[in-house]
């Protein structure tokens, strides 16, 4: 693992494992709140879709190194799970568009918002789609 200390998630994991008041028992409501951190600029305690898609759209930037426009697989670096290529490829072209992208983050954002209110709170980040979601927006 290469280790980025700009890293939301790892500054925290780094200041947790140091200070002993604030020991992490398990991963999951660490990765929340370091995933709410970094993706609530407006910080109301939830991520909504705006939030999901700004973000989307930066990570989009920055993992296309080679500036043709779209991802591939190479890097995307299995952030779209085999199983969802057909949705987030529909014209199956083998690379994904930012337009593809954020379709398919808008997709993986309404299955993570399991409550229906537009918005993901701490406890629907750490839900399966919730931590998909976040791979999709964080680097
Ligand atoms: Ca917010
Ligand atoms: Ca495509
Ligand atoms: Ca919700």
């Amino acid at each position: 693992m290469k280790l980025n200390l700009n890293t939301p998630a790892l500054a925290l994991f780094l200041a947790a494992s140091v200070l002993p008041a604030i020991v992490v028992t398990s991963a999951s409501p660490a990765f929340a709140a370091s995933a709410l951190k970094a993706l609530d600029p407006d910080k109301d305690g939830t991520v909504d879709l705006n939030e999901a898609k700004t973000a989307a759209s930066a990570l989009f930037d920055k993992l296309e190194k080679d500036n043709d426009g779209t991802l591939d697989r190479k890097e995307l670096h299995n952030r779209i799970p085999d199983a969802d290529w057909a949705v987030a490829d529909p014209d199956n072209d083998k690379t994904i568009s930012k337009d593809e992208y954020l379709a398919y983050v808008e997709a993986v954002f309404k299955k993570a918002d399991t409550d229906n209110d537009g918005t993901l709170d701490a406890k629907e980040l750490r839900t399966p789609a919730g931590h998909a979601l976040v791979r999709l927006l964080m680097k």
